[in-house]
């Protein structure tokens, strides 16, 4: 099995230094995402590729529509309200228990240098994997035309590594803090700017092996259709900030087509 610095580049990415650990949390604070090109060896994205490509045909495809805060209709509004607005999103998606075992994908994952970093720039003490065998690492597909359409995350934060570009499309665009969901502030208006267009989103600049980190609770965002053959293909890693946390089973039933 691979070691962790065979895969993650440690000119590019310093796990174990607090001034680097400092710098991360300072971008992350201040710009709601932080980006780290080249945090994957080049051979290591290969490896990925190839083992991505692979696991594809497991992979459960769905094509679905969703409100921007992924909740149930509201019939006290009206169906063209930006609430009731209907976004269409299709991927395929493969679990953590569908990755090989001798994946580099469960070496960062489980990695306690990697964990202690994500933890240290998100503030919390520490962050534990998924209850549940499916939810903690995810690869997804976007074959041509497919897309993830905008919506707001319910988690706080999410770590994404891109492993393959797609010939054109598949960018991913936001608008941050568009809303407070703490303090219950839906911001109607604004979300049906983004929605008409009359607001410009911002443009993440994402090559493979590059590590994002997003707090899209509040940010709106969505990744624009894939155009051409060459499939996007993008590693989601999920943690929790308190232990034996289990995906709901109506999330897993939607995004996986199964419990476990
Ligand atoms: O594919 C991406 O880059 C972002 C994925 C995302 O926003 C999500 O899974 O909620
Ligand atoms: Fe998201």
């Amino acid at each position: 099995m691979a070691q962790l610095y065979d895969i993650i580049d440690q000119q590019n990415c310093q796990l174990e230094d607090d001034s680097f650990i400092t710098h991360c949390r300072a971008t992350l604070d201040q710009d709601g995402v932080l980006t780290i090109p080249g945090f994957l060896k080049e051979e290591a994205i290969s490896r990925l590729v190839a083992e991505a490509e692979a696991g594809k045909p497991d992979a459960f495809f769905t094509s679905s529509t969703h409100n921007v805060y992924l909740t149930p209709k509201r019939d006290d509004l009206a169906d063209d309200h930006v609430f009731n607005r209907q976004i269409t999103s299709s991927k395929g998606c493969i679990t953590t228990d569908q990755v090989t075992a001798e994946s580099g994908l469960h070496v960062i994952y489980d990695s306690p240098q990697f964990r202690s970093f994500l933890a240290q720039i998100v503030g919390e003490a520490a962050l534990h994997e998924y209850a549940d065998p499916l939810s903690s690492i995810n690869v997804h597909y976007a074959g041509a035309g497919q897309e993830l359409g905008w919506h707001f995350d319910n988690s706080a934060f999410a770590v994404t590594l891109l492993l393959q570009a797609p010939e054109g499309g598949g960018e991913f665009q936001y608008v941050r803090d568009l809303r407070d969901a703490d303090g219950g502030d839906m911001n109607f208006s604004g979300v049906e700017k983004v929605l008409d267009g009359r607001h410009a989103p911002a443009t993440l600049e994402v090559t493979p092996g590059t590590l994002v980190l997003f707090r899209g609770r509040n940010s709106m965002h969505r990744v624009t259709p894939t155009i051409g053959e060459r499939t996007r293909i993008l590693v989601v890693l999920a943690y929790n900030a308190t232990p034996g946390v289990a995906l709901s089973e109506a999330a897993r039933m939607t995004f996986y087509g199964r419990l476990g």
